[in-house]
């Protein structure tokens, strides 16, 4: 295996498309893939072109989880050390928003990483789960924090005490999903998103994410302040100006997008 290529990028448009390439592994995300992916997103964040970021598995896996081969043998100490899986806190930070086609396996470490999108898409075949305690650890990489705040406390401890996994039709209703659509339209459907988001004027798409985001941060009243502000320094923007004359004048608008 080429560590280079643990990871395909490519721009379609406006979206920076990211997706995971270890078939052999079903995608477990070794420390190579960690970081590939936290700097390709880095990257297109960073990227005036780039309005939105896919992250993609393959059909059988969306990623099996953290590589469990390559944390067996480590010893406290080096998990300490290194803090292991700290790489992903770059991921969260990223402003563009991000969605991600979920297919096939979304365990441990890989429904932890569907669950850092803004917009999660799957299908009825999608298999969520939180398996750690049955290898005698717990989840670490975001699992019992974003989970329990997306689903709540009864489904949460369920998954992640019982390792049960869930499909992705329970995974919807439980508020885990943001659409649900066939297996086969998974990929298209959130380029499809993808595109969309990236269509929109990129400080109101980046203002959008940070605010909804906010609201798993902040109490409410703080939070309507937030939200509040933010709002008003849109109307810094040429968009705000371009958006609301383009309704008015009854015709498509024509962002600047940055
Ligand atoms: N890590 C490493 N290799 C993996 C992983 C993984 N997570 N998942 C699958 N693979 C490998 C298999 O070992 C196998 O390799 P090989 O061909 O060399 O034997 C190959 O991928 C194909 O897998 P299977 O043959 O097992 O495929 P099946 O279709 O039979 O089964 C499953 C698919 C059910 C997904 C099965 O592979 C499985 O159960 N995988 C492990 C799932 C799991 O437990 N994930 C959680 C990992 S732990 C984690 O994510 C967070 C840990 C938090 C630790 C906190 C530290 C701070």
């Amino acid at each position: 295996e080429n560590p280079e290529n643990v990871i395909l990028t490519e721009t379609d448009g406006r979206v920076g498309v990211i997706t995971l390439n270890r078939p052999a592994a079903l995608n477990a995300l070794n420390r190579a893939t960690m970081h590939a992916v936290v700097e390709a997103a880095e990257a297109f964040d960073a990227d005036p072109q780039i309005g939105a970021i896919l992250v993609l598995g393959s059909e059988k896996a969306f990623a099996a989880g953290a590589d469990i081969k390559e944390m067996k043998d480590k010893s406290f100490a080096e998990m300490y050390a290194s803090d292991w899986f700290r790489d992903w806190e770059r991921l969260g930070r990223v402003r563009t928003p991000l969605v991600a086609g979920v297919t096939g396996y979304a365990l441990g470490g890989g429904c932890e990483l569907a669950m850092m999108a803004d917009v999660l898409i799957a299908g009825p075949g999608t298999r969520f789960g939180q398996p750690e305690i049955q290898l005698g650890v717990i989840p670490g990489m975001g699992g019992s924090q974003r989970l329990t705040r997306s689903v709540g406390k009864a489904k949460a401890m369920d998954m992640v005490l019982t390792g049960r996994q869930v499909g992705g039709e329970e995974a919807e209703r439980m508020g885990l999903v943001s659409r649900l659509v066939d297996d086969e339209a998974v990929q298209q459907t959130a380029r499809e998103v993808a595109a969309t988001i990236a269509g929109f004027s990129t400080p109101s798409a980046q203002k959008a994410k940070e605010v909804v985001a906010a609201a798993f941060e902040t109490p409410l009243q703080q939070g309507l302040v937030h939200e509040r502000r933010v709002f008003h320094s849109l109307f810094a923007t040429q968009d705000q100006q371009e958006g609301m004359d383009a309704f008015t004048e009854k015709r498509p608008p024509r962002w600047s997008q940055r």
